[in-house]
This record gives C-alpha cells, sequence and structure tokens, in this order.
C-alpha cells in the first residue's frame, strides 16, 4: 500500500535554540506564524549550554552581551560582574526563554539529519532524529562555532585516560587534583581554562601549535555606577554598537596610531592593556588596517608576554609573530602569569609535532604520562553547522557540494538555490568580527520583517539571485584585503581544518553593513527574487 508519509506541518522551522533561534521564535510567533525550533540539546543555550569548561566567560561587556529588544527585560536583569561567567549567560537565556514562554514551542534532543526543498510544493521537508516536518520556511539559527574540530592525532582513540573537548564540556564538575593533565590548543577556550585547570593539577603540559594574543580582562563585579548609567540610557548605547566597526560600543575610538606621538601612543596602549579587554584592538582606528600600527600594538603586547614570563625560552614561544587581530584575539584571567607556575610546562608542537597517542600518554619532543587529555581544538568554524547537515535545495543540490570551493552567501542571510531558507549570522556577515548580540537580533529582525513584507505583499518564494551573492562575496573579501585579516592562518578563513577550503568569510565593518541591510529594504530586497509557490 502506498501510504503517505505524515509530517508535522509549519510555518517555520528553526533549527538551534540559542540567542538566535529563541528570538527568532519569539519574533515568528508574534507574527502570528506557526513555528518550531529543533534543538539538539535537552535544553535552551547554544553554545553556552555547551562551551562549560573551567573558566568559560564572555569576553564582550555583559551590558552589550544582552538581548535589547525588550526594554523591560533589559532593565530588570542585572549581570554581577563586567564579563558573564557561562552559567550566569546560561541562567540569562533560560530566564528569557521562560519569561517569554517559549518552551513549549522548542522540541529537544531532537537533531536536524536532513533539509531538503521539495520544488513542487515549495516546502522544505525536515528530517530530525524524531520526526518528519515540512515547512515553508526554514531558518538556520546554528551558530558559528558549534561544530567541534576534533583532529585525527595519531593513537588518539587508543587513549585510555579520561579525554575531555572544552566545546562538549560534561555537566559534572571535573576535578584535576593530583592529575596529569595534558591540553592541545592555545585558542580562547584554552587561554581561559588553563588558568583554572594549573591551579589543581599536578602537572599541566600545554600542547601550542600557534600562539595568540590575549589581553587581560581586569574582570570585576560589575561597577553599579556605570549599569545605573547604561540602563538610563539603554536605547541610545545600543545604537553605539551599530555605529562601531565590530559592533561593540565599548571600543570607539578615531585616532589613529600612525598620526599620534608615538609616546603618546605607548601611554595609551598601557591604558587600554589594563582596561580595555578586546577594545584593546579597536582602541585606534588603523589597528586593523595599516600594517605599521598594527605592528606597535602587537609589539606593545609582545613585550608584554616577555615582561610576565619569567622564563626567557617560554616567553618566547608564547608571542606571537604575525599580525595581532588575525587570529580572533583573546581576553584571559591570569594566563601568561600561569607559566610562572612550576607544575605548567609549554611546549612546541611546530617545532615538535604529536607523534603518537598512547594508552597513558602522548609522544612529541619527548613521552609525558598523561591521566587526562583536554582537546582545545576548536570548531569547524562558520559553515560547519550548515554542512554536517543534508541541506539540498533546488535541483538536488546539496549546500556541502555548492560550498565545496569556499561558502558563499548573500549578506550572510540568504543563499542561492535555497528558496526560503535564512541564516542567522551566516558566512558574509559581521557575525564572529562582531558583538554577536546586536548582529543576531539585526538578523532576526530583518529576517522577520521581510518575511512579513512577502506577506504583506503576496510573495510565496524568495531566494538570492546569483549575481547578487557572487557579488556581495567579492565585496566581503575586497573589503578583508583592506586590512590585517586575511594574511594570517586562522579559523575566519578556514586554515585550521586542513580540508576546508581557504576563504575568508565575516563581513568587516557592522556600520556598513548596517547601512546596506537598510538600504535594500528600502529597494524592496534588491538581490533578491521573489516567486509564486508551485
Ligand atoms: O578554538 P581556536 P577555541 N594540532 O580555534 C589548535 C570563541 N570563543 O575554542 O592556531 C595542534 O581559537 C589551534 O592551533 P592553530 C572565540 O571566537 C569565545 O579556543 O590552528 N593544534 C588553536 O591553538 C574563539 O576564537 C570565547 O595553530 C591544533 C586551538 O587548537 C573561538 O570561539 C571563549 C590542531 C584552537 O583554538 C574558538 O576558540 C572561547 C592540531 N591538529 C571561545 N587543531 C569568549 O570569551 C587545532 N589546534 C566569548
Amino acid at each position: 500500500m502506498n501510504q503517505e508519509k505524515i509530517f508535522k506541518k509549519y510555518d517555520a522551522v528553526i533549527v538551534g535554540a540559542g540567542f538566535a533561534g529563541i528570538y527568532q521564535l519569539l519574533r515568528l510567533k508574534k507574527l502570528g506564524l506557526s513555528v518550531v525550533i529543533l534543538e539538539k540539546a535537552d535544553q535552551v543555550g547554544g553554545t553556552w549550554h555547551w562551551n562549560r569548561y573551567p573558566g568559560a566567560r564572555c569576553d564582550i561587556p555583559s551590558l552589550e552581551y544582552s538581548y535589547q529588544f525588550d526594554e523591560d527585560l533589559q532593565q530588570e536583569w542585572n549581570w554581577s560582574e563586567k564579563y558573564s561567567a557561562q552559567p550566569e549567560i546560561l541562567e540569562y537565556i533560560n530566564h528569557v526563554a521562560d519569561r517569554f514562554d517559549l518552551r513549549n514551542d522548542i522540541r529537544f534532543e531532537e537533531e536536524v539529519i536532513n533539509a531538503t526543498f521539495d520544488e513542487n510544493k515549495s516546502k522544505w521537508v525536515i528530517s530530525s532524529s524524531k520526526e518528519e516536518y515540512e515547512s515553508k520556511f526554514c531558518i538556520f539559527a546554528t551558530g558559528c562555532l558549534s561544530v567541534p574540530n576534533k583532529p585525527d592525532f595519531p593513537g588518539l582513540g587508543d587513549f585510555k585516560g579520561h579525554i575531555l573537548q572544552t566545546s562538549t564540556w560534561p555537566h559534572e564538575e571535573q576535578d584535576f587534583t593530583g592529575k596529569k593533565v595534558a591540553i592541545i590548543g592555545t585558542g580562547s577556550s584554552a587561554i581561559q581554562s588553563i588558568p583554572l585547570i594549573a591551579e589543581q593539577a599536578e602537572e599541566l603540559y600545554v600542547f601550542q601549535r600557534t600562539p595568540n594574543y590575549s589581553i587581560p580582562s581586569n574582570n570585576g563585579m560589575m561597577d553599579k555606577e556605570i549599569e545605573a548609567d547604561v540602563k538610563s540610557r539603554y536605547p541610545e548605547f545600543r545604537k553605539e554598537n551599530y555605529q562601531n566597526g565590530f559592533g561593540i560600543a565599548a571600543i570607539s575610538d578615531e585616532s589613529t596610531i600612525a598620526e599620534t606621538d608615538l609616546e603618546e601612543v605607548q601611554e595609551q596602549l598601557e591604558i587600554n592593556w589594563q582596561t580595555a579587554g578586546l577594545g584593546f584592538f579597536g582602541g585606534y582606528a588603523d589597528v586593523a588596517l595599516d600594517k605599521n600600527s598594527n605592528n606597535v600594538a602587537a609589539n606593545f603586547v609582545r613585550n608584554k608576554i616577555k615582561d610576565i614570563v619569567k622564563d626567557n625560552e617560554t616567553a618566547e614561544l608564547l608571542a606571537p609573530d604575525y599580525h595581532i587581530g588575525g587570529k580572533r584575539l583573546c581576553v584571559d584571567s591570569g594566563y601568561f602569569e600561569t607559566f610562572n607556575k612550576d607544575n605548567v610546562y609549554l611546549i612546541d608542537l611546530k617545532k615538535n609535532p604529536i607523534k603518537q597517542i598512547s594508552l597513558m600518554s602522548l609522544e612529541a619532543d619527548r613521552l609525558y604520562e598523561i591521566d587526562t587529555l583536554i582537546l582545545a581544538t576548536g570548531f569547524d568554524a562558520m559553515t560547519g553547522a550548515l554542512t554536517s547537515i543534508d541541506i539540498i535545495g533546488r535541483d538536488n543540490i546539496k549546500l556541502k557540494d555548492q560550498w565545496e570551493s569556499g561558502a558563499k552567501s548573500y549578506l550572510g542571510i540568504g543563499i542561492t538555490n535555497f528558496p526560503n531558507l535564512f541564516t542567522i549570522t551566516g558566512p558574509g556577515s559581521p557575525s564572529v568580527l562582531s558583538n554577536m548580540m546586536p548582529s543576531i537580533e539585526q538578523h532576526v529582525n530583518w529576517i522577520t520583517d521581510c518575511i512579513e513584507w512577502m506577506i504583506e505583499n503576496e510573495k510565496e518564494v524568495i531566494e538570492s539571485s546569483k549575481t547578487a551573492e557572487e557579488d556581495w562575496m567579492i565585496l566581503v573579501n575586497e573589503i578583508a584585503d583592506t586590512t590585517v585579516f586575511t594574511d594570517t592562518k586562522s579559523w575566519y578563513n578556514g586554515s585550521n581544518i586542513e580540508s576546508k577550503a581557504k576563504s575568508f568569510l565575516p563581513f568587516i565593518g557592522v556600520p556598513v553593513y548596517t547601512e546596506i541591510l537598510e538600504e535594500i529594504v528600502a529597494e524592496d530586497y534588491k538581490g533578491f527574487i521573489f516567486d509564486k509557490a508551485n
């Protein structure tokens, strides 16, 4: 008997219940659409659910790393620290889910496996680990840093000790007391966790392939005066996010190193080092643009590392030799100081790559007997969450194949051949080179307004044109080429994963991007093609 498949039918299916997904759910519900979120985890939170390693914390000031869509919400919520720790951020997103009654529209522990555009019906058919769905719109709120990178180190599978990965850290507290611990990787996750692990471990071996620039967070309890000031002018404060190149109000500065007296520059860099965190990079407008100016700021940090770290050889190894900001800048609490501890060792993987991992050991320059191995090896960034799902568009085209030689998207929102599919903070948008919270809200607002416009104007299908998409990616790269971001190997350009296409994906410049988004709306969604449903 020819049995019809039973689908759960919605106007929109959203994938992912992080900050992006739950705000998108709220907006589309308010528009009167039937909506559901499919979420792999057993709770909301996205990246803040998975990344629970010791020291996990946001390096954007709490007052800026929060939703702005509801004035009461932003007035009521009080952050306890200048930079919020992961548990508090998770508490906040849970609070938002409850306050806006969103949980009933989220299906937890349902991983999306496949999403196929049915051209006959102009509908998406989405298969999760549990159900099949049919939906007009499919919105990916899957995050930029959500698929862990687990390199295939020789013998990794043979290791019989305890293996941890920062991006999938267990819920239970991990006690490293008396343990010999190895950590591979020295990006943000390692830089945040190493000082805390070193406090407990008997020995901590840090395996570094590339050193990173890191600025002290000087975190502390929330300054009540600053909080009161910001709360008294929150809408105006939030607007500043969109006026800053990186979407962070706290780091606006127009002056340049090139045009400032060098002594004055050194004094200002010292102030920025002590107070600005990530703002150290944006503290002078030309650090991202001018190689010489960048070198002044980079040298300042290199010298700081050499001042802090007592052992000269270790200090040399920890001092990066590429442009500051070329890899995502880190913000730490006592990272470099940790290398002055007697139980902490730095091993240079560039000189001595990992040869073999065995039952209870790791071999590089020598054999290290270890109990615990921590992978802080990052993510298949920006595209991994999309290419790891079987997304099939028009003419049976797989997104994974379409992006084989590099991801392309129009505005980081729409993809040619994938009608009625939207990505929130997708490749080609400021996303990871901006404050994610205002960028997420910007995209959710834009997508919701677009869907509302389609309803009002009786448009059924939207798809970005191939020309618009190609021109957009040319612009993304032209802008990137005027900066210092493109000549460093980083996850911004796929270089952290050997098999991945190398292309620079974030759009640099929040104000320009914001202007373009507005222009496109004013011109009836220029660059998108609208069609009737079949
Ligand atoms: O990952 P990473 P992360 N052999 O990719 C090394 C955000 N975040 O999880 O540089 C040996 O930065 C790799 O070496 P290399 C933030 O945007 C935010 O730390 O490729 N080593 C690198 O050292 C951040 O940038 C916060 O040579 C290998 C490390 O592993 C992003 O997430 C906190 C290797 C990976 O570093 C990613 O950070 C934490 C191999 N085969 C994270 N493969 C906040 O504060 C990789 N490595 C908000």
